[in-house]
């Protein structure tokens, strides 16, 4: 009877150390401010397949940011820009979601399921995504 206690407490440490189901957790930041350069950076650019969490902060003083997740067909896949409106046309896109508006100093999440393959993040407010804006997000199996 002793050692099945040990053996129950030694199960629950191991299911306490090993969450399986954890979602993966990527920090977005970004910054800048109108006219000047712009950045969205990730912490990490190469992730495992599965439940995803996003938290993305807007590090900029004055400006308002956002962050749009996009599936792409192929690591390489250009993203053509409307250059009369300064963004890209997230209808020929295929979006998974967005944080959109995010306050200067504000924070915000996105929870997606990701299959392997690439993504971009970027930001489409007006000129953004042509200010540097975007960043490539890599899911292995
Ligand atoms: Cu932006």
């Amino acid at each position: 009877m002793r050692s099945f206690r040990h053996t129950l407490a030694a199960l629950a440490v191991i299911c306490l150390a090993t969450p399986v189901f954890a979602a993966t957790r990527v920090e977005v930041t970004e910054g800048g401010e109108g006219g000047g350069p712009m950045t969205l950076t990730l912490d990490q650019s190469t992730i495992k397949a599965g439940e995803t969490t996003f938290l993305v902060h807007n590090d900029a003083m004055s400006e308002e940011h956002e962050m749009v997740l996009v599936k792409l067909k192929s690591a390489d896949q250009k993203i053509a820009v409307d250059t009369a409106k300064g963004r890209v046309n997230e209808k020929k896109l295929n979006s998974m979601g967005e944080v959109s508006e995010l306050k200067p100093g504000a924070d915000g999440g996105l929870k997606a399921k990701l299959v392997p393959g690439s993504y971009v993040l970027l930001c489409n407010i007006k000129g953004h995504f042509q200010a540097g804006m975007h960043a490539m997000l890599t899911v292995t199996k």
